[in-house]
């Protein structure tokens, strides 16, 4: 994977090309990363890349001229590449487009400054708009690498476990199982017995029921989205009976006020 990144502010990508698991997927060269500044397309003197809105207001505007300049650059360089703009205004990213953009040769992220970019770049020379959420920064250049982040992890290699993304949160609808590693007991805490069993398949029955867990105590909405199989759906019903087992007594044991309460309203 090829990224090329445009943006007035190159220096800020140097650290994250340098750390961690981006900057071994670069030395294993499973991944590829070019910034490029639009202020050195800027042709004045003074390489300015900003000016005054017309119509007025407060806030500056992105220049057309040295940004489309950028742009083109970019595609001589990642010539199969959408050229995808970080705005608010784009589709909300997430780990389906991860996982589509993971499978692109080349991506191309211009990043915004100011108010915005002007609206005639938009026309011919960005493919895709892409916001990280509904929220508004200083630039697209956070969004440019949570976005580089996601998608690296999704490439084949750049993880440490063979299939370690295939088991992510999201991956399959659902978010994590809990996870526990030394010493056994930590501040009065332990670990549960079943992990420490070696039983396999118990062990993976235990995980996909705190995955199941976490994700309807957390994160209910992606429950209802998912597309359930039938070991889950077996665990569902499960918790489904005790909990309308534990009702039934509970009616049951309060019978009697439930009638008074009735009678009071008559
Ligand atoms: C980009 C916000 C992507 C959210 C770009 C100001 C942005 C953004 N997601 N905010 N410029």
């Amino acid at each position: 994977m090829k990224f090329v990144v445009l943006t007035i502010f190159p220096e800020m990508f140097g650290p994250f090309w340098d750390h961690g698991i981006i900057r071994r997927a670069i030395e294993q060269e499973k991944i590829s990363a070019a910034t490029l500044n639009i202020r050195d397309f800027a042709e004045d003197k003074h390489q300015v890349t900003d000016d005054r809105p017309y119509g007025g207001g407060s806030g500056m505007v992105m220049k057309p001229e040295p940004l489309a300049a950028a742009i083109r650059a970019a595609e001589l360089e990642a010539p199969s590449a959408p050229k995808i703009l970080l705005t608010p205004q784009g589709r909300v990213f997430n780990q389906k487009i991860a996982h589509e953009l993971a499978s692109l040769e080349q991506l191309v992220f211009v990043c915004g400054r100011y108010e915005g970019v002007d609206e005639r770049i938009n026309i011919d020379l960005i493919d895709d708009e892409i916001s990280i959420g509904d929220y508004v920064l200083t630039g697209g250049e956070l969004a440019a690498m949570v976005i580089i982040d996601a998608v690296t992890r999704q490439i084949p290699g750049t993880l440490g476990g063979v299939d370690a993304a295939e088991k992510d949160s999201f991956a399959d609808g659902l978010l994590e199982h809990a996870h526990y590693t030394r010493p056994q007991v930590f501040e009065n805490k332990t670990v549960p017995d079943i992990l420490l069993s070696g039983h396999h398949g118990e062990i993976e029955n235990w995980r996909l029921e705190s995955a199941l867990m976490r994700t309807l105590m957390k994160r209910a909405d992606l429950l209802k989205q998912k597309d359930l199989d039938e070991k889950e759906i077996e665990i569902l019903e499960k918790w489904s009976r005790w909990i309308e087992d534990i009702l039934e007594s509970y009616h049951g044991a309060h019978a009697e006020h439930r009638e008074d309460a009735e009678n009071e309203t008559k």
